[in-house]
C-alpha cells in the first residue's frame, strides 16, 4: 500500500483542524489548553485510508503566528499540503506565510480546500477563489484545486477526498534507501512500555530490535516496538509516520528536535554551505554577520549568516552563503529549511543546505558559484572528488564521505573505485586521499630528503619519525603508503630506520668514508698532540659541525676517543698510552703527574685531562695527586 503523508497549512481559525476532523474522524486538538483556547498549538496527528491502495498519515498545524516554528517542524518531510482558506476571511497574514514555507521547504503538490463555505454567499465564494488564484500564481499551488468545503455541513467533503487522492497518486513514494532519519516531533511515556518518540521517517528504514542514535546527544537506544497508523509493525519507512517505542533511553533524554538515526550515521555540523532566497518582502536587508533563526526539520538552532560575495541581502536576492550554528546540528546536504528573525518573529526566507563540512571560502572568488552549482547539480562522482579535495593531505574516510554525499556508504562503492580507476583519488585503509594532494605529499617527501641531504651532507638519512613530522599531518598509514610508494619506484633507500635519497646518499656516503679515513690518520699521525676540532675543521676543509657529527660518530665506533670537549685522540694512541700507565703502575705501585709527564712528554693542557680520562674510564683512581691501578 502506498504510504504519504499529508500536511495542513493556512492562517489561524481558517478550520484546519475541523477539516482534518471531517475527513478522518480525528480530533487532533487534545490538549486541555488548546480545547480552551479554540486553537491549534501542537502539531497534531490523524490518518486516512482511502481503500487498499491508499494510506495517508495526516500532520495538523497550528495556524498562529506565534507557533510558525511548529507549522514549520510539522511542514518538512510532507509530500502534500492540505492548503486551507476560510471563505470568510480569505487570505490572512499567515496563509501568505505558510506558502512561503511550504515553497521554500520545496513541497510539489497540495490542494486548496476554501473552508466555511456554509458561511458566505457564492459570490463571496467567487471572489475567494479569484484571490486564491492570485495568491498561488507562480507557486507550486498554481493550477492546483481549489474545493470549497464546510466541515459543519460535510459539503464537498467526498469531493475533496477525490481530489486528494488523485493527487496522491501522482506523488512519488518516497524512496527507502539512504540514511535513516526520523526527527523526534513528540516524546512521552506510556507506562509500563516506556519513553515513545513519533515523527515522520523522512528517509530510510528502521526495523523492530534496531540499535538507534539519538542525536545529537550521542544516546544509544534500541527499537522494542514500532507502531504505523496506531498498528504494530516490524518495521517503518520514510514517507510514513511513526511511533518508536525505545528501550534504554529515558524521556527527558530526548525532547522535540532531536533526531533519531542509526548509530554513527550521521554527523554534527556548526558551519554548512547553502542556497539562500530572501522572500520578496518588504524588510530591510540582512546583513553580513546577522544572527538569525535557523529552522530545520523538527529542531531550530541560532546560525549566524557568512556572506560570500556581498555585504547585505536584500529581499528578492537569491544568494550562497555559508551558516556558523550556535550549537552543532544534525543535518544532511540537500534538506531544505527556513530562516526567520531571532526576534521579530517572521519567516524571512530559506533555501538548501548544500555542504555539511564546508571550508572557509575566499570571499570574492569566481570560483564560488560554480563551485556552489557543481554542490547543488553536480554528480556524485564530482560532489565526491570535491569533499575529499576538502581533506587536503589527511583525505576523507569513507563513511564520512557518504554523508556528506547524504547517502550510506554502500550506496557510494561504485563512485569510490571509479574515483580510484580514473586516478582521482587514493583509497588508503579507508581513507580516500585526492591525488593531487597524495602526489604533492610525495613531492614533499622527496624535497624534505633532497634539502636534509645538501644541509648535512655526511649523515646517512632520516629517520622516519622525523620524516613523518616534517610532513604535513596525516594517518600514519598515508605516510606509510607514500614511502613505501617512492620505494618501490627505487627514489628512495630504508636502512633500519634512517630514509636516504637514493643516488645521493651513495656519494654522501663514499665522501663520509674518505673523511673519516682522513681524520683518522690525521689522529694517529699527530699522537698525543692532537689537533682541536676548529684546527681540524680548517685544516680539512670540513665545517665545524660536520665534523663533529664525524667526531661522533667515530668515538662511536671506539675507532677514536674523546678525552674532553673537543679533545680527541686516535683510538691506537689511546691503547699504547694505557699500556705504558699500567706497565708503570706494576712496576711502581703508583704515580704522580711528574711520572706521566716524563714517560709520556705531553704538556700540561693535554696531561690533566688525558689523567682524568683514566679515571673516568676505570683504569686507575686517585688519591691524593697520585694514581693506583684500580683493582
Ligand atoms: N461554519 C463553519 N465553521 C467552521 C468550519 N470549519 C471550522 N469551523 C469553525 O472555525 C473555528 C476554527 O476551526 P479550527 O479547525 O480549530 O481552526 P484551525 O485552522 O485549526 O485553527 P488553528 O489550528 O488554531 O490555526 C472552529 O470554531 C470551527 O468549528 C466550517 O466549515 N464551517
Ligand atoms: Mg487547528
Amino acid at each position: 500500500m502506498k504510504q504519504i503523508v499529508i500536511g495542513t497549512a493556512g492562517h489561524i481559525d481558517h478550520g484546519k483542524t475541523a477539516l482534518v476532523k471531517a475527513l478522518t474522524g480525528i480530533d487532533c486538538d487534545r490538549l486541555k489548553e488548546e480545547k480552551e483556547r479554540g486553537i491549534t498549538i501542537e502539531l497534531g496527528f490523524a490518518h486516512y485510508r482511502f481503500g487498499d491502495d491508499l494510506l495517508a498519515g495526516i500532520v495538523d498545524v497550528p495556524g498562529h503566528e506565534r507557533f510558525v516554528k511548529h507549522m514549520v517542524a510539522g511542514a518538512w518531510g510532507i509530500d502534500m499540503v492540505l492548503f486551507v482558506v476560510a471563505a470568510d476571511e480569505s487570505i490572512m497574514p499567515q496563509t501568505r506565510e505558510h506558502l512561503d514555507i511550504c515553497e521554500l521547504l520545496g513541497v510539489k503538490r497540495g490542494i486548496v480546500a476554501i473552508t466555511k463555505k456554509d458561511l458566505v454567499e457564492s459570490e463571496i465564494l467567487e471572489l475567494v477563489q479569484e484571490e486564491i488564484r492570485d495568491l498561488v500564481k507562480g507557486s507550486f499551488l498554481e493550477g492546483a484545486p481549489v474545493v470549497p468545503v464546510s466541515s459543519m455541513t460535510g459539503e464537498n467533503i467526498d469531493l475533496l477526498k477525490e481530489h486528494i487522492k488523485r493527487v496522491a497518486d501522482e506523488i512519488q513514494e518516497r524512496s527507502r534507501a539512504g540514511i535513516f532519519r526520523l526527527p523526534v516531533d513528540r516524546v512521552f511515556t506510556i507506562r509500563g512500555f516506556g519513553t515513545i518518540v513519533t515523527g515522520t521517517c523522512i528517509s530510510g528504514q528502521i526495523r523492530l530490535g534496531d540499535e538507534v542514535e539519538i542525536y545529537p546527544t550521542a544516546r544509544r537506544a534500541r527499537v522494542r516496538n514500532i507502531q504505523a497508523y496506531h498498528e504494530d509493525a516490524d518495521g517503518a519507512a520514510a514517507g510514513q509516520r511513526v511511533a518508536l517505542n525505545l528501550q534504554g533511553v529515558e524521556k527527558q533524554e530526548i525532547e522535540r528536535g532531536t533526531l533519531v538515526g542509526r548509530p554513527e550515521s550521521l554527523l554534527l555540523t556548526s558551519r554548512i554551505d547553502a542556497t539562500f532566497r530572501y522572500l520578496k518582502l518588504p524588510f530591510k536587508a540582512i546583513r553580513n554577520g546577522s544572527i538569525l533563526r535557523f529552522h530545520v526539520a523538527t529542531t531550530q538552532v541560532e546560525a549566524r549568516l557568512v556572506l560570500l560575495d556581498r555585504k547585505s541581502i536584500e529581499p528578492g536576492d537569491e544568494v550562497f552563503l555559508q551558516f556558523i550554528f550556535m550549537e552543532p546540528a544534525v543535518v544532511l546536504p540537500g534538506d531544505r529549511y527556513i530562516l526567520r528573525g531571532s526576534y521579530s518573529v517572521q519567516t524571512l526566507g530559506g533555501g538548501i543546505i548544500l555542504d555539511i563540512l564546508p571550508k572557509k571560502h575566499a570571499i570574492k572568488t569566481g570560483d564560488l558559484a560554480r563551485t556552489f552549482s557543481m554542490l547543488r547539480e553536480g554528480s556524485i562522482a564530482d560532489r565526491a572528488e570535491y569533499h575529499i579535495t576538502k581533506g587536503t593531505y589527511e583525505g576523507m574516510r569513507r563513511e564520512t564521505l557518504a554523508v556528506l554525499l547524504g547517502t550510506e556508504e554502500n550506496a557510494i562503492g561504485a563512485q569510490i573505485t571509479e574515483l580510484a580507476r580514473s586516478e582521482k583519488a587514493v583509497p588508503i585503509g579507508r581513507t580516500l586521499v585526492h591525488s593531487n594532494y597524495f602526489s604533492d605529499y610525495k613531492v614533499r617527501l622527496h624535497e624534505i630528503l633532497r634539502e636534509f641531504h645538501a644541509r648535512n651532507p655526511l649523515k646517512v638519512g632520516i629517520s622516519k619519525e622525523e620524516l613523518r613530522t616534517r610532513l604535513p599531518r596525516v594517518e600514519p598509514q598515508i605516510f606509510q603508503v607514500a614511502l613505501e610508494d617512492l620505494l618501490k619506484t627505487d627514489q628512495l633507500e630504508l636502512e633500519k630506520d634512517k630514509v636516504f635519497l637514493k643516488g645521493v646518499a651513495r656519494t654522501a656516503d663514499k665522501s663520509v668514508g674518505q673523511q673519516e679515513e682522513q681524520i683518522l690518520k690525521k689522529l694517529q699521525r699527530s699522537g698525543l698532540t692532537p689537533p682541536t676540532v676548529t684546527e681540524l675543521s680548517a685544516d680539512m676543509n670540513i665545517k665545524e659541525g660536520s665534523l663533529r657529527d664525524m667526531l661522533g660518530k667515530l668515538a662511536h665506533e671506539n675507532r677514536i676517543a674523546k678525552i674532553k670537549g673537543d679533545m680527541y685522540f686516535h683510538a691506537g694512541v689511546i691503547e699504547e698510552l694505557k699500556k705504558k700507565v699500567v706497565d708503570h703502575l706494576q712496576k711502581h705501585k703508583e704515580m704522580v703527574p711528574s711520572d706521566f709527564k716524563n714517560m709520556t712528554g705531553v704538556s700540561r693542557k693535554y696531561m690533566i685531562p688525558l689523567l682524568e680520562y683514566f679515571d673516568e674510564t676505570r683504569l686507575t683512581i686517585r688519591t691524593g695527586d697520585k694514581r693506583v691501578l684500580r683493582a
